[in-house]
């Protein structure tokens, strides 16, 4: 339990047992929607194509230019928090690459670059001082999207809370509200002239759970304690930003991304049911229902009852904000089990190799396109949600590379199979405008570090050099 490996594995000690048949994904394909169907045109021509990155990922130049350290830089440095011993440092060195990085984006095909800004590059102490390097930087990162005709999106938080934050409590601490205001009007005032596509936090329930309740991620806290405040003022942070967007950017399309699956059970026992709820709860429901003015899923989500503690008078109101759309990130399903022993959600992950899954992802996780059907159907279906976007999905692979070449045809595959299944919910009307992959570059993969490669664009961390990989080749060709 203590020899957690990814985000994913937080599961297992919530408890979460994945199995059952897995869908072959060429079978799959076949059923729903023809390979001769799956073209550009049959998304429609506004839809959109793009890539998601964050900055913690790519950018390297941790101390540069008068950035300061995240939660991040801490704790990748620490001992045997990241699995190779590797840290964020340098990593896609995207800081200094951003120019070509963008051109290869360009050449793909594609029309949407998603990236966060890193709060310590253009507020090093967290709050107070500009840092005017880091905001000219991600001038520099904007126009040269625009130059290309390529939409910037901004991310204002993707998990690299500033660590002199930290050092007053982080997200647990109720004064991050203000600091977290401070930082939205900044960027927004900063770059709303030229950006008008935002989303206010990545994951909300990733980077509590896993940082502040697992302490698998950064800061590496752990227990009820961290975790329920932390989750209450992310809520509230989540508003607040939307809110701090719509004052300062005009047209702006203010969205916000949830890491969200299909949640199945194992058998059809009710105890099983009950274990689905509350995974459910967990990952699909924790952070959108307060935002829609349902308030908290506490009656699936025991462990959410004393969360009241946090919550001060007028919060649920200004729990809400209407969302101009929903960004929903998934990469596979999850199956699970109730197992009464464990805390909280009462279940336990098997690995999909145990259950006899022939594909799945070097993260360990099964190819399930239909879980992304589902979850947009299941987001759709809120009362309050206007349009969705994917706004992460693909898979990492061991991929090598021979002759200048990377073959990753298992990739293309996948995406093959998750576009179907898009288009499927897309052709029975769900408002979906667009699908952003994860992610245009091998990068640093949190927890995990380098092995797990999910770009579309191989890269050598030695030497920096890229070379695009035959899934890139792919969706240069299929977005032509
Ligand atoms: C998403 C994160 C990304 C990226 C991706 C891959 O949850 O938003 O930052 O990391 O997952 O998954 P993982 O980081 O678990 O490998």
């Amino acid at each position: 339990m203590i020899n957690i490996l990814n985000r994913k594995e937080f599961l297992r000690l919530l408890g979460i047992i994945a199995s059952g048949t897995l869908s072959n994904p060429q079978q799959v394909l076949a059923s729903i929607v023809k390979q001769s169907e799956l073209s550009k045109s049959a998304f429609g021509n506004d839809f959109l194509w793009g890539v998601s990155t964050a900055a913690y990922q790519i950018e390297g130049a941790s101390q540069e230019d008068g950035k300061s350290r995240s939660i991040w830089d801490t704790f990748s440095q620490k001992h045997r928090h990241i699995k190779d011993g590797s840290t964020g440092d340098i990593a896609c060195d995207f800081y200094h690459n951003y120019a070509s990085d963008i051109d290869l984006l360009k050449s793909l095909n594609m029309n949407v670059f998603r990236f966060s800004t890193a709060w310590s590059r253009v507020l090093p102490q967290g709050t107070g001082s500009v840092n005017q390097k880091g905001i000219d930087f991600y001038h520099r990162v904007i126009d040269k999207c625009l130059e290309n005709n390529i939409h910037p999106w901004i991310s204002l938080y993707h998990w690299d809370l500033p660590q002199v934050l930290q050092d007053k409590g982080g997200w647990m601490n109720r004064e991050v509200i203000d600091w977290f205001s401070e930082y939205a009007h900044l960027i927004s005032k900063s770059y709303g002239d030229k950006v008008k596509d935002w989303i206010v936090l990545n994951e909300p329930t990733a980077f509590t759970v896993v940082g502040y309740g697992v302490g698998v991620h950064a800061p590496g806290l752990r227990g009820v304690n961290h975790l329920l405040p932390t989750i209450h003022h992310a809520a509230m942070c989540q508003a607040e930003g939307g809110r701090i967007i719509r004052s300062n950017v005009s047209n702006a399309n203010i969205g916000t991304t949830f890491s969200c699956s299909h949640v199945m059970p194992l058998r059809s026992l009710e105890k099983d049911h009950i274990a689905v709820e509350r995974w459910d709860a967990l990952l699909n429901r924790l952070f959108i229902e307060p935002s829609l003015g349902l308030g908290y899923p506490i009656s699936s989500l025991p462990f959410l009852r004393n969360i009241d503690k946090h919550i001060k008078e007028d919060d649920m109101e200004k729990l809400v904000f209407d969302f101009d759309f929903i960004g929903i990130q998934n990469y596979t399903r999850e199956v699970v089990k109730n197992i009464g022993i464990i805390p909280y959600m009462h279940g336990l992950e098997i690995h999909p190799a145990k259950r006899g899954a022939k594909d799945f992802s070097d993260m360990g996780w099964e190819f399930y396109p239909e879980s992304l059907y589902e979850t947009l159907k299941r987001f759709s279906n809120y009362k309050g949600v206007k349009k969705l976007y994917v706004t992460e999905n693909g898979c990492a692979l061991q991929d090598q590379v021979v002759d200048n070449r990377v073959e990753d045809t298992q990739r293309i595959n996948y995406f093959k199979s998750y576009l179907a299944q898009m288009l499927r919910a897309k052709n029975e009307g769900i408002d979906v405008r667009g699908y952003l992959c994860w992610s245009l570059l091998d990068n640093f993969e949190w927890r995990e570090g380098y092995r797990p490669r999910y770009g579309l664009v191989y890269v050598d961390f030695k030497t920096q050099e890229r070379i695009i990989k035959d899934s890139g080749y792919w969706f240069r060709d299929f977005l032509k």
